[in-house]
């Protein structure tokens, strides 16, 4: 399918660069994220389908394990696991000829990874959606406009003239991590031109009911128990249009906390009325930290406040961070920056 992009993101130069590395059969690694979502998993996924599927030696090795809802994924079962198989993992890195990062834009993004991405041989291709990326990559493909790392792998495809390669298992991968990112195709970034890809990939075979239903339907007792204490724990701060969610570590244990349960859990404050900030703090006792979710509706700049305060960053409308203090010296500094932003949190 031909499609008229608004955004030219990836040059020709790094087009050909990719063609010619791919050009005879490689050692081939294909990195996502550390906790890796939907996104970081279908586009890897995806890619490897492919890469595999030309002929390359291609491994997916993910920093750490990801949510039981994305196992259902075509090629979930041969990710390899950096905490668990490590020295494979190891060796992967350091004879890999190739390495693709997918979803993310800096080496400190992979955990206890990082240091065996420095120190690979290894060609580095970047696929990323992120703001601000850092350099450490031959070829770059890099669009902050992009709705996912999932759409970007469809143009890149597009760039290989290999659109027509795509089997039903990649457009189950790629949809996935589309409708994920976009928060089922209603975020900003979400263009006509990312509809004409959906529609591509039901064509090629992504089941989109089912996908809906393996990635949304997948509610246990315990975490719809989670969701309720998050809920009640939610606090709204009427003069700056926010609210705020704490979880503590005792209430996740108290409801059997799995990995992926609070996800999509800061975005209900987004659907009060008047509400463009939204956030959650949710402390995490092994790794010492509160984890932290920013989700802004509008302009405000997430991003923006996640770098310049908790130590993240993300997106203008969905950001990360972190804070290594408790959660009342967490929120109570947190509560003490809004000031210097009511007019951009009120006009
Ligand atoms: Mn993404």
């Amino acid at each position: 399918m031909v499609l008229n992009c608004i955004f030219a993101a990836m040059n020709l130069e790094h087009i050909n660069a990719l063609k010619k590395l791919l050009s005879a059969p490689k050692k081939i690694a294909v990195i996502p994220h550390k906790n890796p979502d939907g996104d970081a998993i279908g586009s890897t996924l995806a890619l490897w389908h492919y890469l595999k599927s030309k002929g390359h030696e291609t491994v997916v090795v993910a920093p750490n394990d990801f949510p039981k809802f994305l196992k259902w994924m075509p090629g979930a079962e041969s990710v390899l696991n950096f905490e668990k198989e490590n020295t494979q993992a190891k060796n992967i890195l350091h004879n890999a000829e190739i390495i693709f990062t997918l979803d993310f834009n800096h080496l400190g993004r992979v955990g206890q990874m990082t240091e065996y991405l420095e120190k690979a041989a290894a060609a580095f291709v970047m696929v990323d959606h992120h703001q601000e990326p850092s350099d450490y990559a031959e070829i770059m493909y890099s669009d902050v406009h992009m709705s996912s790392t999932c759409e970007m792998v469809y143009h890149l495809l597009d760039y290989l003239d290999a659109t027509d390669d795509i089997t039903s298992e990649m457009a189950n991968c790629i949809y996935t991590g589309i409708m994920t990112d976009t928060g089922s195709f209603k975020f900003k970034a979400t263009t006509s031109t990312t509809h004409r890809i959906i529609a591509d990939l039901i064509d090629k075979g992504a089941d989109n009911t089912a996908i809906h239903s393996r990635i949304y339907d997948t509610n246990s007792p315990s975490r719809l128990h989670l969701l309720g204490c998050a809920l009640k724990n939610m606090v709204i701060l009427e003069a700056y249009n926010t609210t705020y969610i704490t979880l503590s570590q005792k209430e996740l244990d108290q409801y059997k906390f799995t990995k992926g349960d609070t996800e999509g859990f800061v975005n209900y404050g987004l659907t009060l009325d008047n509400i463009r900030f939204a956030v959650i703090f949710i402390e995490n006792k092994e790794e010492g930290i509160l984890k932290i979710s920013f989700r802004s509706a509008g302009d405000f700049d997430v991003n923006n406040f996640a770098r310049q305060f908790f130590n993240g960053g993300g997106h203008t409308n969905a950001a990360g961070g972190k804070s290594d203090f408790s959660i009342a010296e967490t929120i109570s500094y947190f509560e003490s920056l809004l000031p210097q932003f009511k007019k951009a949190l009120t006009k």
